[in-house]
């Protein structure tokens, strides 16, 4: 019997001694949780030792089994142990391999900016937004009832001549102002109305440092009931105003056939008078014209050159530097 015994504490001692060498040098948490099953599993040696457990005299069945408890013990502790010290090495493996330089240079990445005539576009709808107008668009390619008939510009107008507008052959023609969106725009809305209308218009212009046959406006139109020429006034004075300083601004009679009375306004800029933008009391024959009662509504209006605004802003001497898309004029703005 004591041989018998004797032998289970040897083997028992040699399964610790080499599970904890084992267990010591292994190098990753897969390979140790196949020590664990190898020594501690169901089917593992520790088992199969206590198996022969059987053949032990009851007297010394305790004795034994405090052994194996004290083995699998020791072995539980040392595969904790390692467990922790492989996992903290995983993790600060893992910290310095994602660990970033941030002194490092970074890829270089151009940011792109509005085009001068975006950005002034955007300047001056802002400031009628915030007068409470709302944006409206239309069609370039129009008819001559919106471009010029509900206009009240008549057949034998000089703006109908051929050489300054662009007629396509169906008898249709690329517009030649916003103003045909207003004109759609009443038609389709009852007054109060405040609209400003941005968009690109068509001219037959001869191109020059100042001309392009290609230009951008924007014109704002109000109807309400009893809106007069100090209301066109005020509202002509703050947008000049936020747009280019408290600087001296006049107003010069003009005439417009869609406006009466008519005005063209200059602003003192640089110690000198530039002509900016014209406007005027809508022409009842317009409002008639869109089936608005002149009686009961009134209304202004008013249009100017997105251009010329961006080069007296920006201080541009050619209108064609804002068609050629070179990015070392662009990147100036
Ligand atoms: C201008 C000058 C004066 C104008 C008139 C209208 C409409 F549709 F109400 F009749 N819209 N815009 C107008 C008036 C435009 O541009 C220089």
């Amino acid at each position: 019997m004591s041989t018998q015994l004797s032998d289970l504490e040897g083997q028992m001692r040699t399964l610790q001694q080499e599970a904890q060498g084992a267990i010591a040098t292994a190098t990753c948490l897969e390979d140790l949780e196949q020590l664990r099953i190898k020594y501690l599993g169901k089917k593992g040696s520790l088992s199969q030792v206590l198996g022969s457990m059987g053949k032990l005299d009851a007297a010394e069945r305790p004795r034994i089994g405090a052994l194996a408890n004290e083995v699998k013990e020791a072995l539980q502790a040392s595969l904790e142990q390692t467990r922790t010290a492989l996992q903290t090495a995983q993790i600060e493996a893992q910290l310095a391999a994602e660990t970033l330089d941030v002194t490092m240079p970074g890829v270089f990445m151009p940011q792109g900016s509005s085009h001068p005539l975006t950005s002034t576009i955007e300047r001056a709808l802002d400031i009628f937004v915030g007068l409470g107008y709302t944006v409206a668009q239309g069609p370039e390619m129009e008819s001559d009832y919106y471009n010029f008939e509900a206009l009240n510009t008549p057949p034998d107008h000089p703006a109908r001549d051929m050489q300054d507008t662009f007629y396509l052959p169906d008898g249709n023609l690329l517009r030649s102002h916003t103003s045909t969106v207003q004109i759609r725009y009443m038609e389709e809305n009852e007054p109060p109305i405040r609209i400003a209308a941005p968009g690109r218009v068509y001219r037959r212009d001869t191109v020059d440092a100042t001309h392009s046959a290609v230009f951008h406006q924007i014109e704002i139109l109000a109807v309400d009931e009893g809106l007069t020429f100090t209301d066109l006034r005020g509202t002509i004075k703050v947008f000049l105003e936020e747009m280019f300083g408290d600087i001296p601004i006049r107003f010069r009679p003009s005439f417009f056939p869609f406006t009466e009375p008519s005005a063209e306004v200059d602003v003192q800029w640089r110690g000198r008078w530039l002509e900016v933008l014209g406007c005027g009391m809508v022409d009842p024959n317009v409002l008639k014209a869109v089936g608005y009662d002149p009686e009961v509504y009134t209304g202004f209006a008013a249009g100017f050159g997105v251009e010329r605004f961006a080069m007296v802003l920006h201080q541009m001497a050619d209108i064609r530097d804002l068609y050629k898309s070179d990015l070392r004029f662009l990147r100036q703005f």
